[in-house]
């Protein structure tokens, strides 16, 4: 799945698109999962944006062994994780956002490492694996990143809204220097990104609902001292089963 194009991608701009990582029939059973599991919905946060508009996520660190569960230990993203990372890796934790038709708020320019700092990670070895589950792009809010941004280091974060966003100058900066990407995804696409690449997303204006699956990972060489972070450092399971077996009939 991992090709060495995600590589240099990865190397270069600190993200690598995989179209097809999972079918758009394993999307489907996921979407499904995401409106119907009552571990999804009863556990939905909303953290309003600059503008008071709803940004909706389900976030988790503990192993689930649900049909999220087998997408977090799905060799597919951890696999590439641990190539694109160039070493092994443990859950951090996974998220399902909800990003609503109309009412859907953005996600202010910010670096994962720029908090995640806080939970006592040393270095910023850390990667995401977002998978898109229905159709995301420019018109529903989808991910954007400044491409190569993982090269400027960490930048300091403040709060904006209930969101923790990358000092303004800095971005400002950053985007007169660096192209901003927009990461339009079919469902079943993914994106891997650095923990210090820029990222944002837009509203959802559109009468579309955009939601994906989030799994968040650490390099094992960069487990904080005990007490401190989000998953418990241990090895991870390989789901090798594959999640059709969670379709419905
Ligand atoms: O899904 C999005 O629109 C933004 C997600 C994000 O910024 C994050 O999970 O760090």
């Amino acid at each position: 799945m991992i090709e060495q194009q995600h590589r240099n991608d990865f190397a270069s701009d600190g993200y690598a698109i995989v179209r097809s990582l999972f079918s758009p029939n394993e999307a489907g059973i996921l979407l499904d999962h995401a409106a119907r599991s009552s571990r999804i919905r009863e556990r939905v946060m909303s953290m309003p944006d600059g503008d008071g508009r709803q940004s909706k996520l389900t976030l988790w660190t503990e192993r689930v062994d649900d049909v999220f569960g087998a997408v977090s230990r799905s060799p597919r993203v951890v696999d590439g994780a641990r190539r694109l990372l160039g070493e092994d890796v443990y859950h951090w934790h996974s998220k399902v956002m909800l990003k609503e038709p109309r009412t859907g708020g953005a996600w202010e320019w910010h670096q994962d490492y720029g908090y995640w700092y806080n939970d006592g990670c040393l270095y910023p070895r850390l990667i995401s694996c977002l998978i898109a589950l229905d159709r995301a792009d420019r018109a529903n809010g989808c991910l954007k990143v400044l491409a190569g941004s993982h090269h400027l280091g960490r930048i300091d974060h403040g709060g904006v809204g209930s969101q923790a966003g990358a000092n303004r100058e800095r971005v400002a900066e950053a985007e007169r220097q660096l192209s901003v990407r927009y990461a339009e995804l079919d469902p079943g696409d993914a994106i891997f990104f650095h923990c210090n690449l820029l990222h944002a997303s837009e509203p959802n204006p559109s009468d579309r609902p955009r939601t994906s699956v989030i799994c968040c990972y650490n390099a094992w060489s960069n487990r904080p001292a005990a007490g401190q972070g989000h998953g418990k450092p241990e090895p991870i399971e390989l789901d090798t089963v594959g999640i059709e077996r969670f379709a419905t009939v």
